[in-house]
């Protein structure tokens, strides 16, 4: 079972599509085991953008996410990084296949709707700086039913 670190980013909270975008998730077969609303400071943008410092794109992005609340959550499931990222579509929207989220949602790479994990590690690190400290909850499969174990 895998968990990946997933942002509802603020074009989506401004034009009430955060329900839309989690809902295509959990639709997928991805549980929420965390999940929060929370406005991203520099210094937090920073952390979760570290492998972006000093691109031409960087100032921008801290700027958009930075930009208005944003919720984010951990969803767990088989594969969970590569689903959600299937599942999302393509950094850029107009590269993005139809029936993902970025595809059908948007246009624009600097307004892109939803951040995912790019991997297991990635992941880690990121629910890290997301929900440090935050006790998750467990739930088990019980064959085709889940059920909450606290
Ligand atoms: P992803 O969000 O698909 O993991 P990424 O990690 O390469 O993509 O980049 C992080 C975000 O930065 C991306 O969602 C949108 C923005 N971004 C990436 N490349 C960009 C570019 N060339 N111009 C503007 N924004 C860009
Ligand atoms: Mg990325």
């Amino acid at each position: 079972m895998e968990r990946t670190l997933i942002l509802v980013k603020p074009d989506a909270m401004q034009r009430g599509l955060a329900g839309e975008v989690l809902s295509r998730l959990e639709r997928r077969g991805l549980r929420i085991v965390g999940l929060r609303l929370l406005q991203v400071d520099r210094a937090m943008a920073e952390r979760h953008y570290a492998e972006h410092v000093g691109k031409g794109f960087f100032e921008g992005l801290v700027g958009y996410i930075t930009s208005s609340p944003i919720i984010a959550a951990v969803l767990e499931g088989t594969n969970a990084v590569a689903a959600a990222r299937q599942t999302m579509g393509s950094t850029r929207p107009t590269e993005a296949a139809p029936g993902t989220i970025r595809g059908d949602l948007g246009l624009e790479v600097g307004r892109n709707l939803v951040h995912g994990s790019d991997s297991p590690e990635s992941a880690a690190r990121e629910i890290g700086i997301f929900f440090e400290g935050m006790d998750l909850p467990t739930w088990s499969r019980n064959v085709d039913q889940w059920v909450f174990e606290g």
